[in-house]
């Protein structure tokens, strides 16, 4: 075969490959929107600020491969490095983490293949987030894959830490100075405490607006309203109808 001709077939191969991911990505962005959509309009909430998703360069797979040392072939990679495509999911609050995390292991299409939960057992920097690999269907005209993605949950405060840390430790090629680190630790511990405090603010606000709804809901069982016009239904009828006069 020609050198060009092998070339294209490589790259033709490299794209295929590559897609698969794509679509992994692009249907489980579909699912992340519907509950989003679906949680806002039942529950009035949103328990997803942002999201962001992102397939591995192929500069970025070489190096894994190297680092793990697996086999240098499209299957060996595929069997190997399961965050070619990935989606940081970002919340508010450290429940809204979990929320998440249950709705997508009761999708039955979703095969959760690992979890690693670093906000129960931070890891020693004081990183934090949760980590789900997920197996998703995709359907092509000829064929059918199941894709793993790499999707990470972290609160807004998580994800703020992170992202500094990462510049610091590519910023020193990772030798990062022993002050730097220890500051990064205080930070993570910082960063945790204010999640636990908005998690305890937002608990309290929700019980609030929840009794306030109920208190609306009751007041407005003893209102009827027909086109502009509004009626209160007297007590004694409504103890009448409930049954209350009828013992005494
Ligand atoms: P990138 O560029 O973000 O993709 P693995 O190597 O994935 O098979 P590992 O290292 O045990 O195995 O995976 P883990 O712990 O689940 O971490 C995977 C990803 O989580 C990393 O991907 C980072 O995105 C993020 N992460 C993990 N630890 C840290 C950390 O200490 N600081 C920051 N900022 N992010 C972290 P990559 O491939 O390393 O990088």
């Amino acid at each position: 075969m020609l050198p060009m001709e092998q070339f294209r077939k490589f790259k033709n191969e490299i794209t295929r490959f590559l897609m698969d991911y794509k679509f992994a990505l692009d249907a489980f962005e579909t699912k992340i929107e519907i509950l989003k959509e679906e949680f806002q309009f039942f529950h009035d909430y949103n328990p997803i600020e942002h999201t962001k998703s992102r397939l591995k360069s192929p500069e970025s797979i070489l190096k894994k491969v190297y680092k793990k040392g697996c086999d240098l072939s499209l299957e060996g990679i595929r069997t190997h490095i399961k965050d070619i495509a990935g989606m940081r999911i970002t919340c508010s609050f450290i429940s809204d983490i979990y929320r998440i995390s249950e709705m997508l292991r009761s999708q039955s299409d979703l095969k959760i293949l690992e979890i690693k939960d670093y906000i129960k057992n931070p890891k020693p920097n004081g990183y934090q987030s949760l980590h789900l690999i997920i197996e998703i269907p995709i359907y092509m005209s000829d064929r059918h894959e199941n894709v793993c993605i790499e999707v990470q949950i972290r609160t807004i405060a998580m994800d703020f830490w992170a992202s500094l840390e990462h510049k610091i430790y590519y910023k020193y090629n990772q030798a990062v100075p022993a002050h730097l680190l220890q500051e990064l630790k205080e930070a993570s511990e910082s960063a945790a405490a204010l999640d636990r405090q908005m998690e305890r603010l937002h608990k309290e606000i929700s019980e609030i607006k929840e009794s306030r709804m109920e208190e609306e809901a009751e007041e407005a069982m003893r209102r009827i309203s027909l086109s502009n016009q509004q009626f209160q239904i007297p007590e004694a009828l409504l103890r009448l109808v409930s049954g209350v006069d009828k013992d005494s």
